[in-house]
């Protein structure tokens, strides 16, 4: 199989891609292996994202393959309303072990969009179940993502996400985003200014009343808008505010679950803990489809009230907890904690911060963010063109063999946490040199 094989493009209508520009001029990846991947043209590619923020372990990882290729051959698939597998229990102890204490319960999904979802559904029906059924508006944050249902582009904050669907979920409000490049321009690590910014949440109480309010959901660090990280003591201060009102807080841990922060969630690396959190991507290092949320005791308690013959969450999937992707996930978790990825993350992320700090005479960059093994390169834009210096940097990247990401004018990053201090390398390198010669 090569790329000739697949020479009518036409059918596929190809997700948050430019379908015309991609069809006449295709990259094609068709295999992958630990820091790379291979294309049709038989050149390496270096993984400067992860696949999407998702292959944490690297790819092709032989016991994740394993994993996946007995389970399908031992057990398909088990419904999963009604009946049972061991592994999706096992995964779900395996994960609540991993989190904070009292965090101790896993809804599992598909993705990151459905577990937003979920998570919200959750936060609806607990404020219910509790007699507290007046609490039915979700809180966002401009320039959030939360994936594409109509929850998650609900509370999300990214215009183009929004604009074309109609009118959304009702009764949804937000907060403003924490990107301050004239404060905070060429921080390393956690910005300075913009802590105040949490207070904006006491603001939106005070306007709609604490009784209407089920649920704040926020992303520690924002990925796919380009990497907004939150200034010093702000995640605290609104974990503060949703005590003080009876708001649920949701963590959407989608991209920073699983090690990128170098900690196993962000909630380890802020020591704040949400009530509720999202999870996706790295949980199968994206192997399998699957997500999944994490919620707290006191949460799962107040469903576990009705009869025992009642379903007590009426929600799930088809594919909730799939045998399959149970035992990517289990494998994938086995990995982590063998080759200590968490911790290499960590060990690598100054090294990672050096390199990328090192852009900052670079032509037309205009603020470098970092934190754990994120980075972002945020470029002046074209005037009149906004998105194409970035877009030709992605170009420009790929044909020297690294593949970066694009969102607006701003290049992230997010290597798998296997990368090495060569990888580093050269993925600053190429971005160096690609820079100069768009310049
Ligand atoms: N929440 C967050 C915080 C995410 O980053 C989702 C939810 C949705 O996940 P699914 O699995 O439904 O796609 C995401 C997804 C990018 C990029 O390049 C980011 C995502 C997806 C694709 C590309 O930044 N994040």
């Amino acid at each position: 199989m090569s790329t000739s094989a697949a020479n009518n493009l036409d059918a596929f209508w190809m997700p948050f891609t430019a379908n015309r520009q991609f069809k006449s001029n295709p990259r094609m990846l068709v295999s992958a292996k630990d820091m790379h991947y291979m294309n049709a043209e038989g050149q390496k590619i270096l993984d400067g994202t992860a696949g999407l923020w998702c292959c944490n372990a690297g790819h092709g990882r032989e016991k994740i393959v394993e994993a996946v290729s007995s389970q399908i051959g031992e057990m398909d698939y088990a419904p999963a309303f009604q009946m049972g597998h061991p592994k999706v229990f096992e995964l779900a102890a395996r994960i609540s072990a991993m989190m904070p204490n009292g965090l101790d319960h896993v809804f599992f999904t598909n993705s990151g969009s459905e577990s937003v979802d979920t998570a919200l559904k959750i936060a609806l029906a607990y404020h219910r179940a509790r007699g507290e059924g007046t609490r039915t508006r979700l809180i966002g944050r401009e320039r959030g993502y939360h994936g594409v249902g109509f929850g998650g582009i609900s509370v999300g904050g990214i215009v183009a996400n929004r604009k074309t669907f109609g009118s959304l979920l009702t009764g949804v409000d937000h907060m403003p985003h924490t990107h301050l490049p004239e404060k905070n321009a060429f921080t390393r690590g956690i910005p300075e200014y913009g802590t105040e910014l949490a207070d904006e949440l006491e603001r939106i109480v005070t306007l709609h009343d604490a009784s209407t309010i089920a649920a704040v959901i926020v992303e520690p660090v924002a990925g796919s808008t380009g990497v907004i990280l939150p200034p010093k003591g702000y995640l605290e201060r609104l974990r503060k505010i949703c005590d003080k009102h009876g708001i649920l807080l949701i963590f959407d841990e989608v991209i920073t679950g699983f090690g990128r922060l170098g900690t196993a969630f962000a909630t380890d690396y802020f020591d704040v803990k949400p009530d509720l959190i999202t999870m996706a991507k790295g949980l199968t290092s994206g192997t399998i489809p699957m997500g999944g949320v994490v919620c707290s005791k006191d949460i799962y308690d107040a469903f576990m009230t009705g009869p025992e013959n009642m379903i007590e969450l009426f929600h799930g999937f088809t594919y909730s907890g799939h045998p399959v992707a149970a035992a990517a996930g289990l494998a994938t978790l086995d990995v982590y904690q063998e080759e200590g990825l968490f911790e290499r993350a960590n060990a690598l992320a100054p090294y990672w911060e050096d390199a990328l700090h090192s852009l900052k005479d670079c032509p037309n960059v205009i603020d470098l963010r970092n934190l754990g093994l994120i980075g972002a390169i945020e470029l002046q834009p074209i005037e009149g063109k906004p998105t194409a210096r970035a877009f030709e940097a992605f170009l420009k990247c790929y044909e020297k063999g690294v593949l970066i990401r694009t969102t607006g004018d701003i290049i992230a990053l997010s290597p798998p946490l296997i990368c090495e201090k060569e990888h580093v390398d050269q993925i600053f390198d190429t971005i160096r040199t690609v820079l100069n010669e768009i310049a």
